[in-house]
């Protein structure tokens, strides 16, 4: 198994549609090997394969809580088959947005059909973390990022942070030291 470098916003891989996966084969499975292990180390609850640059529609979760035992998902071509007409908020983190949680609403509950490591057919009705964050992952596959659902104020303002952050690494500035001084400036499209 591999650690895979996880890509962060802005970047134009993170808003790609990704390709169905046409077979699940043995680098499929690789794959979702390597974004599980990716995804623990972070740590994180969930990891789409666009955020370690890979264009397919492949996603892994392990929602369980601290001292239940792991639970792992693999999925493959995920789709939301069925949506809860009611709205749950859930405070969002991302793996590509380091550092930054906002509050998100999203359907409160969802039916997920897709194709497990073995290609064979499956569905999974979920609420709470798993619905919130299955919704999350299926969300990357479409190159959309939890910051498409802030308004568009919230989002440039953490867009533009990061992307000193990321001019500051190339500088190889200090981390602590990247005030941002122009909070006020005007806004841009990323
Ligand atoms: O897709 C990602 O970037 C992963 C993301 C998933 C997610 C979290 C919360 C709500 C919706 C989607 C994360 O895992 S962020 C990190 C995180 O939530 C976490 C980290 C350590 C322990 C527990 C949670
Ligand atoms: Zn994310």
């Amino acid at each position: 198994m591999a650690l895979l470098p996880i890509l962060t916003a802005p970047d134009p891989r993170l808003k790609k549609k990704a390709k169905p996966v046409a077979t699940i084969d043995d680098g499929v499975r690789k794959l979702m090997a390597d974004m599980l292990e990716t995804m623990y180390a972070a740590p994180g609850v969930g990891l789409a394969a666009p955020q370690v640059g890979v264009s397919q529609r492949v996603i892994v979760l392990d929602v369980a809580r601290e001292g239940e035992p792991l639970a792992p998902m693999k999925l493959a071509n995920p789709e939301i088959v069925w949506a809860s007409e009611d709205d749950a908020s859930y405070e969002e983190g991302c793996l590509s947005v380091p550092e930054h949680y906002a509050e998100v609403v999203r359907p409160r509950a969802v039916k997920v059909r897709y194709l497990d490591e073995t290609g064979a057919p499956r569905e999974i009705e979920a609420e709470g973390l798993l619905a919130t964050c299955l919704q999350h992952e299926i969300d990357h596959l479409d190159g959309i990022l939890f910051l498409d659902h802030l308004s568009a104020l919230k989002r440039n303002m953490i867009l533009r942070k990061l992307l000193k952050e990321k001019k500051a690494a190339e500088r190889g500035d200090d981390k602590d030291a990247k005030d941002d001084k122009h909070e006020d400036s005007p806004q841009h499209t990323l």
